[in-house]
This record gives structure tokens, C-alpha cells and sequence, in this order.
């Protein structure tokens, strides 16, 4: 099934030229690597192509092979004909490049959210792969492309990011049997592994320090919290952006179902939620007009960190209840 319908898409490519290649914004791993693996299979076999994403790359990921040639929907090299929106389905998910897939002739997909929403004959979703480069690496064989040590970089790299390493749900003997052949083109494993989960700038690592100093554990334990104000950033040097990532801390500890962080910031609180085994944090943050998923959510709120606090600590005390 799944062959069929990657064959199906490699065909389309095939007779068709000049396309763009997007994912969504807020680009992670698996939307960056993704797209450059689709990028250089494509260039193999002689197609005029170019990715563009409507948002800013973060740093953990600018080391990738041709990430320089990613461009922003604006400046495009040339008006695409066809687009490929990968890992994504959604055209508004994709921020500005909204306009490439507008002026072109057809767009279509390459995903593996679940989703209902495609019903073309030519796109691919597949929900039981751990990352769309999974889809993206059997594409370059159905295109006629090979791996390279650059393509390899790509798409192990999207794998290992959506996958945590081998470490989630998601994982299947085919994430492995796919990484391994990224392996094969002599990637640097241990060297990739490092800069993607482990390189934390120095601000990064003090405010780390001072948010665990802070962390309190309430309702015997299972719920871990954690404040990080305007003046901890001041005084680490750090930017909101060195605030992800503290909340596994929290989570990671033995009899936590919940975690809580709450980010003090300009405008109001941002607040992230994590669970363990049973509360579904999507459905909090969705009262704070936030979303997510079950075990991983967010809201923007505009109050005050205490009171968002106290909003947020509420709701997470009813789930508890109601277990
Ligand atoms: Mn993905």
C-alpha cells in the first residue's frame, strides 16, 4: 500500500518540474530535514527545485547540508508550478509559503500526522512512520535517487528529531532499518546525536541551574513546577528560547503525572504542560486557549505569571480528581 502510493507520487514528480518544497512553520527537524533530503533527491535526477519555509531555521539545525539555500516564500528563485508541502497537510500550516501553493498549478503532500483532510490520489500520509523522512528516503528510491552522505545527514537527522532517538512510541523496525541505511552513507552518529539533543549554550546550561534550584514539587509530589520570571532570564543571559527543553526535567521525575512551567514574559505568561500517564493536558490548555497533544501543551496567556499560576494549577488539580 504504502509503495504503491510513494510510486505513485515519485511518477507524478517525475513528469513534472520547477517545484517548490515547504513545511510548516516553526520548523522542527523532521520539517527541515525532510525537505533538503526531498531537495537533493530531486536535484539527482535533474529537477529545478528550491525549499522554502515561511520561518526563521533555529540554530540547533543551521549546521544541515544546503540549509544556507533555504529561502523565505518572498524570495523564491522562481515561480514555483508545483508545490510539496511535507510534514503538513494543512496549507495555512504553512505560514507565508501559503502563496507559493496558491500560484502554482498543484500542490501535494507527504505526511505522517494523522489527518483526514487529504483525499487526492497523489499525495502519501502514513501515519505509521516515526518521521516524514522515513517517506522522504523511500521517495529518493522510488525516484530513482540514491542516498548521499549530505542527504544522509538530512534525513537522519528529521528521523532521530521526530523520533527522540529511538526513544518514542513511533519508533518501528523500519525507523531503524531507514536509519541504517543513513549510517551506511557514513554519517557522524555520535556527532549528530550531540549537536541535535545535547549542545546547550552556556546561558542555556545557568538558567537551567537556577530553574531546578526553583522547582517545586505540590500535591504530594505529582505535580512539579517550575517559574521562570523576566529577571532569571536578565540575569542568565538567556532567551526565551533557552527556556524549552527544562520542562523534561520536571516530567522526568519518578511519581510526577504533571509539569507545569510557566514562563513570565512582556505581555502575559506562556505556559507549557507536560503528563506521564493519564491526565490529558491538551484539554487544559485548550481552557486557557492554548493546544497540543495528550502528553505535551501550551497556551499563551495574558495574565499575570501568579495568576496564570493559580488558573493553570486549578484546572490540573480537577484532572487529578477526576482520574
Ligand atoms: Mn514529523
Amino acid at each position: 500500500m504504502k509503495t504503491r502510493r510513494i510510486h505513485k507520487l515519485a511518477a507524478w514528480l517525475i513528469a513534472r518540474d520547477d517545484i517548490a518544497i515547504t513545511a510548516h512553520v516553526n520548523p522542527d527537524g523532521d520539517a527541515i530535514g525532510s525537505t533538503l533530503g526531498l531537495m537533493l533527491a530531486l536535484r539527482q535526477i535533474g529537477k529545478r527545485c528550491f525549499v522554502s519555509l515561511s520561518d526563521p531555521i533555529p540554530k540547533t539545525y543551521r549546521f544541515l547540508p544546503h540549509v544556507d539555500e533555504i529561502v523565505t516564500p518572498d524570495r523564491a528563485p522562481f515561480p514555483p508550478r508545483y508545490v510539496v508541502m511535507v510534514d503538513c497537510v494543512e496549507r495555512e500550516r504553512t505560514g507565508t509559503a501559503r502563496a507559493l501553493i496558491e500560484g502554482a498549478e498543484e500542490c501535494v503532500c507527504i505526511d505522517h500526522h494523522n489527518t483526514s483532510e487529504v483525499t487526492d490520489e497523489i499525495s502519501v500520509i502514513d501515519t505509521s512512520a516515526a518521521a516524514s523522512a522515513e517517506l522522504i528516503l523511500l521517495l529518493t528510491d522510488a525516484l530513482g535517487g540514491h542516498l548521499t552522505r549530505e542527504s544522509a545527514d538530512c534525513l537522519y537527522a528529521a528521523i532521530i528529531t521526530d523520533c527522540g532517538s529511538f526513544a518514542y512510541d513511533s519508533t518501528t523496525p523500519d525507523t531503524f532499518r531507514l536509519a541504517a541505511r543513513c549510517a551506511e552513507q557514513g554519517i557522524d552518529i555520535a556527532g549528530l546525536n550531540y549537536r541535535l539533543f545535547r549542545e546547550r549554550t552556556a546561558a542555556r546550561t545557568k538558567l537551567l541551574g537556577r530553574a531546578l534550584n526553583s522547582i517545586e514539587f505540590l500535591r504530594d509530589g505529582r505535580v512539579a513546577l517550575i517559574q521562570i520570571t523576566l529577571e532569571m532570564l536578565r540575569s542568565c543571559n538567556a532567551t526565551s528560547d533557552e527556556v524549552e527543553k527544562i520542562i523534561n526535567f520536571q516530567i522526568e521525575t519518578a511519581g510526577v503525572e504533571v509539569a507545569l512551567l510557566a514562563e513570565e514574559t512582556s505581555g502575559g505568561t506562556r505556559l507549557s504542560f507536560r503528563s506521564r500517564d493519564y491526565v490529558d493536558v491538551s484539554a487544559i490548555a485548550a481552557e486557557l486557549g492554548g493546544g497540543g497533544h495528550k502528553r505535551a501543551s501550551g497556551a499563551m496567556t495574558a495574565f499575570p505569571i501568579d495568576e496564570a499560576i493559580e488558573a493553570a494549577l486549578a484546572l490540573i488539580d480537577r484532572a487529578l480528581e477526576n482520574r
